[in-house]
């Protein structure tokens, strides 16, 4: 007995975070395959905790790739033009100019968003791997869609379970170019890589069972039979609940940190407040996921 404690001792141990969402894992090596209960370790606190942290990794492009890959088959971005030139899986987003030329995606994730929620099949996990991280500011900001949709009243929640809504990337991308000129419209190609889809506004998640709301301001055109205007006040009234700090962990990027989480029962923003003439890259990849129910 004393000895199975001694060795469960120094497995490896999930520390949550005080939000309801949000966990670290020390001691991972995420630059070798994982054994098969470090993995396992990772996915249980994926499922518990939605976002997990595992500090003090340095990966190269071709190590996130391997990394990502343990967690199912990776998915590039549609704006090929931030894809990692040796790996077009690898998402690159910065702030840095360097010699006139961004290195990689400004003002990728700069509203609540759930990744490649306008997708069939949307994202997954996602991993973001910081690299060059602002003394202040920079944080990542994310929700639980399963504590919001637990918390919303019951007759707000009998409405929208049975709804769908429309996604649309290039809703959002044309949002983007109205604040930010230097963001280049999608070209043909981009745009039917990426036509508006419909999923169910709660759905259930495949692996824990648990449902979530699953709209989010960035990609969420339309609730899909409502007229615009009551569409509207109905997303409004979910992220006014959506939105409520308790619900909310915010994630103070340390250089070296791998991130990993679940898209399909979160959404995240980029909340930014750091100044020009601080750095911030990271290395992103994503693994897809499978339609929502
Ligand atoms: O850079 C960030 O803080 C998050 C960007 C984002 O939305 C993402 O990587 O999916
Ligand atoms: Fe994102």
């Amino acid at each position: 007995m004393e000895i199975e404690l001694m060795s469960e001792s120094v497995a490896l141990e999930t520390v949550p975070s005080d939000a309801v969402l949000g966990a670290e894992i020390g001691g991972v090596n995420a630059s070798a395959p994982l054994a098969p209960d470090v993995f396992q370790t990772i996915d249980d606190a994926l499922k518990e905790r939605i976002v997990v942290c595992l500090p003090g990794q340095w990966l190269s492009p071709g190590q996130l790739v391997t990394f990502g890959q343990q967690f199912g088959e990776l998915e590039p971005h549609v704006l090929s033009q931030y894809h990692h030139p040796d790996h077009p899986e690898v998402l690159v987003l910065s702030n840095v100019v360097e010699n006139g030329k961004a290195l990689g995606f400004r003002d990728a994730g700069s509203y609540w968003h759930s990744d490649l929620s306008y997708k069939d099949k949307p994202t997954k996990y996602t991993i973001l791997h910081a690299r060059e991280v602002p003394d202040v500011g920079g944080d990542t900001l994310f929700v639980s869609g399963y504590a919001v949709y637990e918390a919303l009243p019951n007759s707000l929640r009998t409405r929208v379970s049975g709804m769908r809504a429309i996604h649309s990337y290039a809703f959002r991308h044309e949002q983007m170019i109205a604040k930010n000129k230097l963001r280049a419209p999608l070209t043909s190609e981009q745009k039917r890589a990426v036509p508006d889809v419909s999923h169910p506004a709660v759905r259930t998640h495949p692996d824990t069972g648990r449902k979530a709301l699953y709209i989010n301001p960035g990609f969420t055109k339309a609730f899909d039979g409502l007229a615009p205007a009551e569409s509207k006040a109905l997303l409004d009234d979910l992220y006014s609940i959506a939105l409520r700090p308790e619900f909310s962990y915010r994630h103070n990027w340390r250089k070296g940190d791998v991130l990993i989480w679940d898209n399909r029962c979160s959404m995240h923003l980029a909340d930014g407040g750091y100044g020009e003439d601080q750095r911030r890259l990271m290395h992103r990849v994503t693994v897809r996921g499978t339609a929502p129910v």
